[in-house]
């Protein structure tokens, strides 16, 4: 299971009192399927220990809420991964909201909160839906001549990349970047192993086109990008930091969704009988989407740091600590959930940690639901069945549960 990496991970002394569980969850047998590992995890306890990289790992429910709504303890200022940026520099400027803490994280948080606003969704929801409708009218008319549609490629990944570098206000040309770009953040998140290492070398030539898109003269005016520009210009925030709050949309906006509605489209493909609920009752696209993010959650894990000597759920932990947080994990403890493992479209998962919890928790969430919920609503309405017409085909990444590939035949109703 402990793939080698190219980090020059030494194997630490586990602390006294803190049950070990030996995994490596960047692993190709972990990023697979996690699932079992998880269970190890939360049995062992609230806080578990990682010896391959000398951390702390919660699992449960509990133990990542608890972690999530501590912010002064659990900082994000040092980085939401892996690396301790205490210890060593970030690879990138490091994001004003992301990793970040009050007071600065709340400032940014205050303009990036009204630009994704449910307000904006009102404004924003009528042309969602058209595309969606557009787009898979679409894919049934490729299919009717006998071409098979790949809920992946031609969907899961078209429909983000269509409607939401449109309301930032990024031009057509070259969007497919925004999926390099965001698989490389997705995976700096974790060790330095291969994986990370190719999709940095993929998205190398790509980097300059998405920092010109962060730049307000590539940005439409009225989008999401300029009202950030807009939101300087107002003085909420600097002129120096408006492109980093571009930034953020274009790597946190795009490779989420993609998944999001990829693996709920897989969910609902791999349980017919969900998937024929949904079909005789559209209204449930939402509270589908929302299992779906529950059981197979597009953000698989993120890390805290402690600020100082702390103790959770009677472990000890000592200052300047990495913590990862598995959110997947959380979201089948069956201390939380009755019967877990089982995606079920009728249950209404709140209190679900696919968004995170506390005040860094997804700021652009409405926007994600949005997407999932017209999207799911435009299949049930056309189709009454998915079926999987190949095996679909993982994208391991080092944070996401991401899928390359999914070929499918949708029954027209
Ligand atoms: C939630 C998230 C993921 C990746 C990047 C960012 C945020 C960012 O702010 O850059």
């Amino acid at each position: 299971m402990n793939t080698p990496t190219l980090d020059a991970t030494t194997t630490t002394a586990p602390p006294a009192g803190v049950p070990v569980v030996d995994i490596d969850p960047f692993s190709d047998a972990f990023l697979t399927d996690p699932y079992e590992a998880h269970q190890r995890m939360r049995e062992a306890g609230p806080v578990v220990w990682i010896p391959a990289y000398g951390i702390y790992a919660c699992a449960r429910h509990a133990s990542v809420h608890a972690v999530f709504n501590d912010h002064a303890t659990y900082i994000s200022g040092a980085g939401v991964g892996l690396a301790n940026f205490h210890k060593e520099a970030p690879f990138r400027p490091k994001s004003l909201i992301l990793e970040a803490d009050p007071p600065s994280h709340t400032k940014a948080r205050a303009v990036l909160a009204r630009i994704l606003s449910p307000k904006t969704v009102m404004q924003i929801r009528a042309t969602f839906t058209a595309e969606a409708g557009t787009l898979i009218d679409r894919l049934q008319a490729r299919q009717a001549t006998g071409e098979t549609i790949d809920a992946v490629k031609d969907l899961a990944e078209v429909y983000p990349l269509k409607v939401f570098p449109d309301a930032v206000g990024v031009g057509e040309a070259q969007r497919e970047n925004l999926l390099l770009y965001g698989d490389m953040i997705f995976n700096s998140f974790g060790p330095r192993n291969e994986r990370l290492q190719k999709s940095a070398e993929l998205v190398q030539p790509v980097t300059a086109w998405i920092m010109a898109h962060c730049q307000r003269e590539n940005l439409r005016p009225g989008g999401f990008g300029d009202l950030i520009y807009q939101a300087a210009d107002a003085g909420e925030i600097t002129h120096e930091e408006a492109p980093l709050l571009v930034r953020s949309f274009l790597s946190a906006g795009v490779d989420t969704t993609v998944n999001g509605i990829g693996n709920a489209i897989l969910c609902l493909a791999r349980h017919p009988d969900q998937y024929a609920q949904l079909h005789a009752d559209h209204a449930l696209a939402r509270p589908a989407f929302e299992e779906a993010l529950r059981f197979e959650s597009s953000v698989q894990t993120f890390f805290r740091t402690t600020s100082q000597d702390t103790e959770l759920f009677g472990v000890p932990i000592p200052k300047d600590s990495k913590i990862v947080t598995f959110l997947a994990a959380a979201n089948r403890d069956e201390r939380q959930w009755p019967e877990p493992d089982r995606f079920n479209i009728q249950r209404r998962p709140a209190g679900h940690m696919a968004f995170g919890s506390g005040i860094h928790g997804c700021v652009g969430q409405v926007v994600a639901r949005l997407e999932g919920e017209v999207v799911l609503t435009a299949l049930a309405k056309r189709f009454s069945r998915i079926e999987l017409v190949g095996e679909p085909q993982r994208r391991l990444n080092n944070t996401l549960r991401a899928l390359a590939s999914m070929p499918v035949r949708l029954i027209p109703a």
